[in-house]
């Protein structure tokens, strides 16, 4: 009896040839409608589906490959006396190889496609015939990759099919299938108003190979969530992207993020800002970024949420950074910033996106948190003295700028600019005492202290006030707030409660 190979593919890539090699082989083929359509016309011969079933395709297509004759050809033991007796006596041939990739369900949402479009393109046939022939692994080869077809041949015609490939060929089939649910799973959970997070919901699938991982002795690679519609990112010019790159770029995109209505600059050394400050245009705020940190930029990732014109892309030019990235470029400015051949030029929109998950993997356990999408949940001052309206917009920019930085971070800040950043600490008073002394030529006088997390002794409030220091915004909440108020009323100094805690560990 000759070997039958079942056809039912979406994606008809290079099917024609492998078909017909399979055919030559001695496999009968059989395939289902429009794969059927298009191994006629390449002249292959097959059968169609209905003629094994000896059942109609019904309900427009949902049931066609659903059947016993194609279930149990597929799944009898070969090897179990059994089986082959049931498939016998129902007259049911064996299914030797099975080749089916499915409903582009993906594409169609990527698409936007009404939600009717979306529920036919989930695929019920296509996974389970893949399911039923991984399962039968050691009778039944499985292909779900048009790029496994001209090595099966190979393999088949030199009589090579080892019970390693078995396993590669169902271990790939069974992924495709488990990445498949997901995608489809992670499609109703969006529908639905669900608080995040309620189970594991999330798939991915490699982007790109990266050259070495945080050091040079590790090797990785970027995934991709592809359901989830974030901002676009174009590299316009410089060398590939590293891991470290990617990861401060997305540092910088999480501080342009919070400025909707503003001009601004940031400048990020390994994910934590060195220097972000507002601008009359993008020029003005990266004078402003520069002037804020001369000695941390260097070898930096800067982020501009505007188009960078020939005056920017010069000063640009004037320190040694890693990446740029800006909403867009002039001509000109891209004549003077590709100069430079290795400096990363990126473009970047859809700012407005983001993904709701916040992830860490530690060890084998996966850490899943909502974004931190609050700033602050009130303003409250709680001294005797009350902050000037530019001390209040100040506070409001150096939140934007602590949220990012991890903890125990401090920033003093003055019209829209950061004069201190002290992030990373294991203390709050370290924070403080870094960002101070490593700033020592800068006048702090009026400038705005803003804390990620609350004080839990007076320590910082007495520090800041030594140095020039008149406003303080924290979330507050610490049993010991009283002794921080009080030291600001002795002070002189106005504190405000911003109420929400920005810790980022
Ligand atoms: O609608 S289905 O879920 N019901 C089925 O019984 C079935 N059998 C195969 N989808 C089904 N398929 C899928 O049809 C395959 O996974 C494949 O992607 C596609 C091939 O159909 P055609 O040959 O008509 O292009």
């Amino acid at each position: 009896m000759s070997k039958r190979a079942l056809i039912s593919v979406t994606n008809k890539d290079g099917i024609a040839q492998f078909a017909k090699e399979l055919s030559e082989l001695g496999y009968e083929i059989i395939s289902t409608g429009n794969t059927y359509k298009a191994l006629k016309e390449a002249k292959v011969d097959t059968i169609l589906i209905e003629e094994v079933t000896k059942f109609p395709e019904i309900l427009d297509g949902r049931v066609k490959t659903l059947n016993p004759y194609i279930h149990g050809g597929i799944l009898f033991k070969r090897d179990n006396e059994k089986h082959i007796d049931t498939v016998k006596e129902l007259d049911i041939k064996s299914i030797d190889i099975v080749v089916v990739n499915l409903y582009n369900f993906k594409e169609v949402v990527a698409c936007n496609k009404s939600h009717e479009e979306i529920i036919e393109n989930i695929d019920i046939g296509g996974p389970s015939m893949i399911r039923s022939a991984a399962k039968n692994y050691k009778d039944v080869l499985v292909v779900v990759d048009p790029s496994d077809y001209s090595d099966l041949i190979t393999k088949l015609k030199e009589n090579k099919i080892t019970m390693e490939d078995r396993l590669n060929l169902a271990s790939k089939a069974f992924s495709v299938t488990a990445h498949y649910e997901n995608l489809i799973s992670s499609y109703f959970v969006n529908l639905t108003d669900c608080e995040y997070p309620k189970y594991l919901n999330i798939t991915f699938e490699k982007e790109i190979d990266l050259r070495y991982g945080e050091n040079p002795h590790q090797s990785a690679c970027l995934y991709k969530n592809p359901l989830e519609n974030t901002i676009q990112m174009e590299k316009i010019s410089g060398k590939e992207l590293s891991f470290n790159n990617i990861n401060d770029i997305y540092a910088a995109i999480d501080i342009l993020r919070e400025f909707k209505d503003e001009i601004v600059s940031v400048a990020i050394k390994h994910t934590n800002p060195c220097a972000v400050a507002v601008g009359k245009n993008g020029l003005d705020a990266f004078d402003k970024c520069l002037k804020a940190d001369e000695v941390s930029i260097f070898g930096g990732i800067v982020g501009i949420n505007s188009t960078v014109d020939e005056n920017l892309a010069n000063a640009l030019n004037s320190i040694f950074l890693e990446v740029v990235l800006a909403y867009d470029y002039t001509e000109k400015a891209l004549e003077i910033l590709t100069k430079k051949k290795n400096l990363r030029i990126l473009k970047i929109s859809n700012l407005d996106k983001s993904s709701k998950y916040d992830l860490k993997y530690v060890d084998s356990k996966l850490l899943i948190q909502q974004r931190n999408n609050l700033l602050y949940e009130d303003m409250e001052v709680v001294t005797d003295k009350l902050p000037t309206e530019s001390q209040i917009s100040d506070m409001k920019f150096g939140l934007k700028v602590v949220k990012h930085m991890k903890s125990n971070a401090v920033a003093i800040v003055k019209d829209g600019q950061t004069l201190a950043l002290g992030p990373g600490q294991t203390s709050r008073i370290w924070a403080l005492v870094n960002a101070i002394s490593n700033n020592k030529d800068k006048d702090l006088k009026d400038a705005v202290l803003v804390s990620d997390a609350f004080f839990p002794f007076d320590d910082c409030v007495k520090l800041a006030q030594a140095h020039g220091i008149s406003a303080i915004v924290q979330p507050g909440g610490s049993i010991n707030d009283k002794d921080s108020i009080n030291a600001c009323n002795q002070l002189g100094i106005s504190m405000v409660f911003s109420k929400i805690r920005h810790f980022k560990h």
